[in-house]
């Protein structure tokens, strides 16, 4: 590869990639059930998932670390039954756990093995990734898997 090419590859897919930032990222539930534990969520497997307890309005919140340029949130339900368990969510980010601003709703119930995307403002940038139930009472929050795409 000669040295142009390698520059052009590298600011299109060294600089400007988007990765998911998530995957095995700090995820702190609202709850936590022992044998489907939060980290579930951001271990890029899709056949597992995290469980809370029944409550209201549960939620997931994974901690990137640092402050990222955020493109889209990924929400995977269940992949062989109960997607519906994933219903009216709330997408927040923030740069701070306690300033999250609202970045996406999705109404109703997810099928099984359904991908839900929530596309960003472009100037959008956060380290705190919160993904909650706004609509119901005794929910369980059950994602397969949540995948972040930053840079
Ligand atoms: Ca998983």
């Amino acid at each position: 590869m000669s040295a142009l090419a390698f520059a052009i590859f590298f600011f299109c897919y060294g600089v400007n990639a988007l990765r998911n930032v998530a995957q095995h990222k700090p995820v702190t539930l609202s709850s936590y059930s022992p044998r489907w534990p939060a980290s579930n969520a951001v271990n890029g497997i899709l056949s597992d998932h995290v469980l809370t307890n029944d409550e209201d309005n549960p939620y997931l919140r994974i901690d990137l670390g640092k402050n990222y340029m955020i493109h889209q949130i990924e929400v995977f339900s269940r992949q062989s039954c109960c997607g519906k368990q994933i219903h009216d969510l709330e997408v927040k980010v923030g740069k701070f756990l306690n300033l999250t601003t609202v970045y996406g709703y999705y109404s109703g119930f997810a099928k099984d093995a359904e991908q839900i995307s929530f596309w960003c403002p472009y100037s959008t940038v956060g380290r705190h990734v919160q993904i909650q139930i706004f609509k119901g009472v005794n929910d369980v929050l059950t994602p397969a898997e949540v995948i972040v795409w930053g840079k």
